[in-house]
């Protein structure tokens, strides 16, 4: 009757459902009816199939592109445009536990400048270490210009591991750029100031005020920067701009352009002229060239000054020493991009119509043979622009920054003015091209088109302004990156993507295939250092520790239990929840937060990570899993028990029971268990009846399962040593406990069988 009742309420539903049946009949659409019903035309058809990606389907590159005022970076594949990742580098992000666990909290503390904590960063430029000017895949570099900092993300996980701050600059620009082998990481100041950070009235600016490039030493075995390696050299006080390192012919020298070489002082408060004004009086600025590998040597044999305990190479050491030399560039100039054989560096002028090709081997026979138009104020030598210049090209209004194709001497220049992308010659000197944008665009990336073999394909213009592109959210708009084939004559706009983040600068374009990301730690890895964590303990070693008012409790993670689950602690005392994942499988993060606490942890397989705190009300406060990570999430929980000062215990100290159970509870869950154990066998008889081995990522379910099953085996046996001890009550609970380890075991197994049929897994003779 039930039945029968329950088939007449579908069918009912069915036919009253018209609704239903005209979902049938979209889906049925023809592909001309779609675009017909949308508006849209064969050339988006074509561009949608150039990007779009099927479930499942991977990407070819992966961009890293600065997020700006975000103090992160965003990571996201081309040709989809689909993002799949925020890096937080100088901001905390509470989802990946940055700045809420206290490794990743020393961290951003490193970052503190002058013992101030500072909780964003305005990124500018990423850079992915290179390796005979390739890039490698092994880590990735990015600066902050408001607070002169550096921050090294490893590329293995996709963590930051390491902020240096500047010990001499105020503010910085020109970072980062990794010399061809990663030696040092180049990073440039920005608006002059007393090195060291001190103090000189305006009045001073020409005498007292500098900018400087520092080169960072990266010491690749580490994963870090070596600041005890690492030196500056003394600018004169032109605000330094964007550098690049030099390749190839030009290996072992860098550039660094600037903008008000002027040194022009504002002052509009005043009644004086202000900063764009006197800043873009002048005809021209300078590019600054600088032999580092000398500079490297003059480090290191002694001729430095120390300021903050940072060896700087002073200007007239840097002079003396033949270390650096100025060639004037025009109009307010911004990008300045070294050509991959290294014998080219064009440079954008952001009030210029020109772009400027400069040639290292006439700068180089110029240095060689003295050849200079006079000095600067500070008597670094000029050479004449004539001398140092291939050609000039007339490209449109206002470029900016140039990427390099795989065609040679083919590169793409951003028009901020026009609002275009420019493709031309430099070596014959003629545009090829051009293609309108949405709307003015500052830096563009090319597929490792900063490598010493860029890829060509897709070329993305990072755009200062959405202005109608997408729907309104508010007066703040998001950014848009746009993505344009560039593999034919023509550039061909294919899609735009708005990034709710902050404002990009430079992006990173890397082939997928190079980088080889973990999918768990090493057991017990201390993400931040990469090294093992003291405090990681395993299943079994879950202990709490108590010193004077400071608890420590050793605590693993797995489907789906904290253990310890329950944590007494006396109100004021300092708690440190050390969790270690004690999972393999892929993805199976768990997460860990306390109500009322500013505390949250992302735990991925392997890890171990630390949730300080300090219970500082009394009360009883849920810690619990903040990621779904199996069926029984929810109950991923326990208690955090703050005692009263000077609390008592009237009542016995056992936890409450809940629910009382019987020998009939018991015997129930038996036989549930002992069907499920049917089904486990049979999915176990299925992967190992298969080549299972010859997939990697079914191994690692099947190492995952075993361990569930081993747990699975324990539980079983105290199930049925308390029931020969007729202790139904935990008896049933144990045996409940098997069946939740069962349930796991099942479901890691079902994906691996799953894994196997879907990738072609052949069945044993
Ligand atoms: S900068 Cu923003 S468009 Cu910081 Cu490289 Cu040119
Ligand atoms: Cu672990 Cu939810």
């Amino acid at each position: 009757m039930k039945n029968i009742r329950k088939r007449f309420a579908a069918t009912a539903s069915v036919a009253t459902l018209g609704l239903a049946m005209t979902a049938n009949a979209v889906s049925a659409e023809s592909l001309e009816e779609v675009m017909e019903r949308r508006g849209l035309s064969q050339q988006d058809l074509l561009a949608a199939a150039k990007t779009y990606t099927p479930t499942g389907g991977r990407d070819e590159f992966i961009v890293f592109s600065s997020g700006g005022q975000s103090g992160q970076i965003m990571v996201y594949g081309v040709p989809s445009m689909r993002i799949l990742k925020y890096v937080s580098v100088f901001t905390p992000e509470p989802w990946q536990g940055y700045g809420f666990d206290e490794e990743s909290k020393a961290i951003l503390e490193s970052g503190a400048v002058d013992g101030r904590e500072v909780h964003w960063g305005d990124t500018h430029h990423p850079a992915i270490t290179e390796t005979a000017g390739e890039m490698d895949g092994e880590y990735l570099f990015i600066n902050d210009k408001s607070a002169p900092r550096v921050g090294v993300v490893s590329l293995h996980d996709f963590e930051t591991q390491q902020i240096v701050v500047n010990p001499i600059l105020q503010s910085e620009h020109g970072g980062t750029f990794v010399t061809p082998n990663s030696e040092y990481v180049i990073e440039a100041a920005q608006y002059p100031g007393v090195l060291g950070r001190g103090f000189a009235p305006l009045s001073e600016f020409n005498e007292k005020f500098r900018g400087a490039v520092t080169y960072w030493k990266f010491d690749r075995e580490a994963g870090r920067i070596d600041p005890s390696k690492s030196f500056s050299l003394e600018l004169p006080p032109y605000s330094q701009d964007l550098s690049d390192a030099g390749k190839g012919v030009s290996m072992g020298w860098s550039f660094t352009n600037s903008f008000c070489a002027e040194r022009y002082v504002g002052g509009i408060e005043s009644g004086r002229p202000p900063f764009e004004a006197g800043c873009s009086q002048g005809d021209t600025d300078f590019l600054h060239v600088i032999n580092w590998e000398k500079a490297a040597e003059v480090y290191e044999s002694g001729k430095v000054t120390m300021i903050n305990d940072h060896p700087v190479i002073m200007m007239d050491t840097a002079i003396e020493e033949g270390l650096v030399y100025l060639i004037a560039e025009p109009k307010s100039p911004h990008g300045v991009d070294v050509s991959p054989d290294g014998e080219y560096i064009i440079v954008g002028g952001k009030l210029d119509t020109q772009g400027s090709v400069y040639s290292f081997s006439k700068i180089k026979a110029a240095i060689d043979a003295g050849d200079f138009e006079g000095t600067d104020p500070y008597g670094i030598p000029i050479i004449s622009m004539e001398k140092a210049l291939h050609k000039q090209v007339p490209l449109g209004l206002g470029p900016l920054h140039t990427q390099y194709d795989s065609t040679p001497c083919v590169v793409y220049t951003s028009l901020y003015v026009d609002s275009q992308v420019v493709k031309w010659d430099y070596c014959e000197g003629k545009v090829l091209d051009k293609v309108s944008i949405h709307y003015n665009i500052g830096h563009l990336v090319a597929m490792e088109g900063e490598s010493v073999s860029p890829d060509g394909k897709y070329l993305i213009s990072l755009n200062k302004l959405a202005i109608d592109r997408f729907n309104p959210v508010g007066p703040l708009h998001p950014q848009n990156h746009q993505l344009i084939d560039i593999s034919g004559d023509k550039m061909e706009l294919l899609y735009d993507m708005p990034v709710p983040l902050g404002e990009p600068h430079y992006a990173t374009a890397i082939a997928a295939d190079k980088l080889q990301p973990l999918v768990r730690y090493r057991y017990g890895t201390n993400s931040r250092t990469g090294g093992k964590h003291p405090g990681a303990v395993r299943p079994g070693q879950e202990r709490i520790e108590r010193d004077g008012d400071h608890v420590k409790v050793y605590m693993t993670a797995i489907r789906s239990h904290f253990t310890p689950e329950i944590v007494e602690v006396n109100e004021g005392d300092t708690v440190e929840f050390i969790i270690t994942n004690s999972e393999r499988a892929e993805d199976e993060t768990h997460g860990f937060a306390v109500s009322t606490y500013d505390v949250n942890l992302s735990l991925e397989p392997g890890k171990t990570a630390t949730a300080k705190i300090v219970a500082d009300k009394p009360g009883v406060f849920s810690f619990y899993c903040t990621e779904f990570c199996s069926a029984l999430h929810l109950e991923m929980t326990g208690f955090l028990v703050v005692k009263p000062e000077g609390y008592v215990e009237e009542a016995a100290a056992e936890v409450s029971e809940g629910q009382a159970y019987t020998k009939d509870d018991f015997d129930k869950q038996m036989t549930t268990n002992l069907e499920t154990q049917a089904v486990i066998d049979s999915v176990v008889a299925y992967i190992t009846s298969h080549n299972y081995q010859d997939f990697p990522e079914v191994v690692a379910l099947v190492e995952d399962a075993v361990d569930q099953l081993n747990f699975a085996t324990e539980a079983r046996t105290k199930a049925e040593e308390l029931a020969a001890a007729e202790d139904w009550q935990n008896a049933t609970l144990w045996a409940g406990q098997w069946w939740q380890y069962q349930v796991k075991a099942a479901d890691i197994g079902l994906r691996a069988k799953t894994y196997l049929d879907e990738n072609g897994a052949v069945k044993a003779e």
